[in-house]
């Protein structure tokens, strides 16, 4: 309870923040970032999610977080449309299963939208299957009404929860996300190789790209390009940046 207030506290006083961590093609392209929340803690430092979000997701405060990253989310996308060097970047969010399963999910991601007057088509929706399971016919109706003013959504750490294929097949995904979990070994665990493989072999056939994240290295990302992967996230392009980190780097680029 100490913490739950803590957290809302830190919400009211702005401690809360997003960092962005970009995402790559495979010319080394930018092709936007992934919003990642941190909680910047007066005395205790950076706190990560995962030492918030878990305790968040236990009642509605989560909402208030959510609707937090969502509107930020969107005000950053505005901004970025104004300025050459980014007007074309997607911004990915990661959304909670009570947050998505909230009944006016989709009406407050449109008023975000609306109110900061942001591209649709730049904001990608970051689920989980975990958030899935049991909840396809809802999640089909929820994504589909999204989709069509431009929302797009990604499948996050595919591959760590029970991924059954048929609820993929129903589900409209632009992009799945393969977990940095098969990333790390890549090279030398032939496992890992395979499970990408088929993977991308998926992604073809229902007609979704296929995302790297946690490449770390040089060679990690050869053998990524060599398999048919063409889109990355990983420390060896960039860290999470806060808003100022990312502002100065972008800066730098342009
Ligand atoms: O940066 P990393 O330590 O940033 O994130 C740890 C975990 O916290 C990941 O599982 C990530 O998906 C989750 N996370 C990061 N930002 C958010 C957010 O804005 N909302 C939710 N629900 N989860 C987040
Ligand atoms: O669960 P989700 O995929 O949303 O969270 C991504 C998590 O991965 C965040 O905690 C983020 O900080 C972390 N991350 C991003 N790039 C790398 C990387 O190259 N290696 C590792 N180990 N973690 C990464
Ligand atoms: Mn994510
Ligand atoms: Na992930």
């Amino acid at each position: 309870v100490e913490l739950e207030n803590d957290l809302r506290h830190a919400l009211d006083q702005k401690q809360l923040q997003l960092y962005f961590q970009p995402q790559y093609d495979q010319n080394r392209s930018i092709t936007g970032c992934e919003a990642l929340i941190r909680w910047v803690h007066p005395t205790k430092g950076l706190i990560s999610p995962a030492e918030f979000i878990p305790l968040a997701e236990s009642s509605d405060l989560i909402l208030l977080i959510g609707d937090f990253v969502i509107s930020t989310a969107c005000q950053k996308l505005a901004a970025w449309q104004a300025e050459a060097f980014t007007a074309n970047w997607t911004l990915a969010i990661n959304i909670s299963a009570r947050q998505f399963q909230c009944k006016d999910f989709v009406e407050r991601v449109m008023q975000h939208l609306s109110d900061a007057q942001a591209p649709a088509n730049r904001l990608k929706l970051e689920l989980t299957e975990s958030l899935l399971i049991d909840y396809t016919d809802e999640a089909v109706a929820k994504m589909s009404q999204l989709k069509k003013v431009g929302v797009h959504f990604s499948l996050d750490d595919f591959g760590t929860g029970f991924s059954s294929l048929s609820y993929l097949k129903k589900l409209p995904f632009d992009q799945i996300k393969v977990d940095k979990a098969f990333i790390h070994d890549l090279i030398n665990n032939h496992s890992d190789e395979a499970i990408i493989r088929s993977v991308l072999a998926m992604g073809k056939a229902f007609d979704m790209n296929v995302i790297a994240e946690g490449v770390e290295t040089e060679q990690q990302l050869q053998k990524l390009k060599e398999l048919g992967c063409y889109f990355y996230q990983g420390f060896y392009f960039s860290k999470p940046m806060s808003d100022q980190q990312l502002f100065s780097w972008i800066d730098q680029l342009s």
